[in-house]
């Protein structure tokens, strides 16, 4: 299987086991570097043509009907495989599909057909705290990029350009940095968004203020970006002037004048800019007078985000999407607040899949845009799972998609990894976690229950071995998703000696095991970072009770 799943996938006769390709057709090159990411060798072998044809059949989806222009068609044979594609972006969906396929030695004789549901489908560097390094942005976006996401939205609130110095032009060095970053965005396909937060301090009255708001846009214009977004989310509910509380009625009267007036602007500097606002209440009933009159009075081809029924919500309904839609007259441009773990949440790693979003979502909503954690390599692991909802949600498996992403970041310690992440899957989407281990402690509790304690005691001993297997892989600190869940990894650490502890006392009673294990158990309370649900403390303290 790969991911994302294919929508038509009907390469189902005769294996095709390919070692090299010659690549040829209209879009050579740019399949040329996909397969070089893969190590495909690409200039001897099987022929691969890369043909351009701008047909019905390569640029509408009829299921879903609409246009698109990252749809694309692979019909392979043993003698030649065709991939035609209408354009460069869906040529390169297809090469990398097909760079997985030969990879995993999965390619078999037939047709493939392939496009995305969700026309806008992203994620956004939105969080408070350290902005993700240069080099760890680059790197997500290529793999996002590999797994069909085609947006990257630039919000960083720690990126004092972007909120708390908005009127300040980009220093040398850092234009320099977004301008590697866009160029970036644009080899792998993805519309570059940058945005600017100024509601802490704006003076919606002042002309100067506006003239430094589009000068600072148009700096980054000048960069070749085309997409802006205005952010009005977590600022004042009221007004910091008096000009402005003179002027106008309301805070929202306020908002609707800046978003119109910048629109407007900007049209003028060229009519391709693309504008996304992010609105002071974002979440909600939908009904509300604040989102309400925004949306009906802001232009309908800006795209409006919205977080769903709460900050952080744990579903995303079609019901709700469509309530939306009633108040403002605009689609919801979700900015989903998973797998982000900022402010109140620092002690959680949120490194499960995406659930609870549902299926149907696409036809109700421009796409989803998710929050990140500040820790870019562990965000890739829920993203992946994201990017496979977003592409087909139909045939979406959240454990499937997990196990996937978790081969992708680890390959085959992947299974050791298993043991850590088994206890990170809590976040707004769930609060249960830890299902492995319940799973195994309850086995342990039923068979001593049963007067078996030698066979409790060897279950819990091999997922002891196992967990400190686990340890070891996890507490190299050269591996950089490992270096970022330095946190959880102590505290796990931590829980591999309670266990110890408890398998201590089981085994022989005596009052040093019961001290120690009561040591232990204290240790482990006393340590804020959240890991293993309650099934751990809960075995403990019922060990140490039966002593
Ligand atoms: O969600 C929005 C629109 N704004 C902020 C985010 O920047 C922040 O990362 C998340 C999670 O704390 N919550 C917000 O309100």
């Amino acid at each position: 299987m790969i991911y994302p799943i294919p929508q038509k996938n009907e390469l189902t006769g005769k294996k095709i086991s390919v070692k090299s390709i010659c690549l040829s057709g209209e879009f050579k090159e740019i399949a040329e570097k996909v397969f070089n990411d893969y190590s495909i060798p690409y200039n001897i072998g099987l022929s691969v043509v890369f043909k351009y044809e701008n047909s019905k059949e390569t640029t509408y989806c009829d299921d879903i009907s609409r246009l698109t222009d990252e749809k694309y068609i692979i019909i392979a044979n043993e003698n030649q495989i065709i991939v035609k594609t209408s354009c460069e972006k869906a040529a390169f969906r297809g090469a990398h599909t097909l760079a997985k396929l030969i990879a995993k030695n999965e390619l078999k004789e037939g047709t493939l057909t392939d496009y995305p549901l969700f026309k806008t489908r992203g994620y956004i560097e939105g969080f408070y705290g350290p902005t993700w390094e240069n080099e760890k942005r680059l790197s997500v976006m290529k793999l996002m990029a590999s797994y069909g996401m085609n947006t990257f939205f630039y919000a960083p609130k720690d990126d004092v350009y972007h909120r708390e110095k908005w009127r300040d032009l980009y220093p040398k060095n850092e234009l320099a940095q977004l301008k590697n970053l866009f160029n970036v965005a644009n080899e792998n396909y993805l519309d570059f968004h940058w945005t600017i937060g100024p509601g802490l301090t704006y003076k919606y009255t002042s002309d100067e203020d506006f003239k430094l708001l589009i000068d600072k846009i148009k700096s980054v214009y000048d960069l070749g970006v085309r997409n802006f977004g205005l952010l009005l989310d977590d600022i004042p509910w009221d007004f910091q002037y008096e000009e402005d509380e003179k002027s106008f009625d309301s805070i929202v009267d306020a908002h609707i004048y800046l978003i119109n007036k910048t629109y407007n602007a900007l049209k003028e500097i060229d009519s391709s800019i693309k504008l996304t606002v992010c609105p002071t209440q974002y979440s909600g009933d939908c009904n509300e007078y604040y989102i309400t009159k925004f949306g009906s009075n802001i232009p309908a081809d800006v795209d409006l985000f919205w977080t769903g029924a709460e900050i952080c919500s744990r579903v995303l309904t079609v019901r709700e999407a469509d309530d939306f839609t009633k108040s403002t007259s605009h689609c919801p441009l979700y900015w989903d607040n998973f797998p982000v773990n900022d402010c109140e949440m620092f002690q959680e790693m949120h490194l499960g899949a995406l659930i609870s979003r549902d299926k149907e979502l696409y036809k109700h909503c421009e796409g989803i845009i998710s929050n990140v954690m500040e820790f870019a390599e562990c965000s890739k692991i829920p993203l992946m799972t994201i990017a496979d909802y977003l592409w087909n949600p139909l045939a979406y498996n959240s454990d499937e998609s997990l196990k996937n992403a978790h081969k992708e970041m680890l390959g085959d310690d992947a299974d050791t990894f298993f043991y850590f992440a088994d206890h990170l899957g809590v976040s707004c989407l769930t609060r249960y976690s830890s299902s492995y281990m319940g799973q195994v402690l309850s086995r342990v509790s039923f068979l001593e229950a049963s007067d078996k304690n030698e066979e409790a005691l060897e279950i819990l001993s091999s997922y002891i071995s196992d967990m400190r297997k686990c340890l070891n892989l996890i507490s190299d600190t050269d591996v950089p998703l490992f270096e970022e869940l330095q946190k959880w990894v102590r505290k796990f650490s931590m829980c591999c000696d309670l266990l110890d502890d408890i398998y201590n006392a089981k085994e022989n009673p005596t009052q040093e095991n019961k001290n120690k294990l009561s040591d232990a158990l204290q240790k482990y309370n006393s340590d804020g970072t959240i890991l293993t649900g309650f099934c751990l403390r809960e075995m403990a303290e019922k060990t140490l009770i039966k002593m």
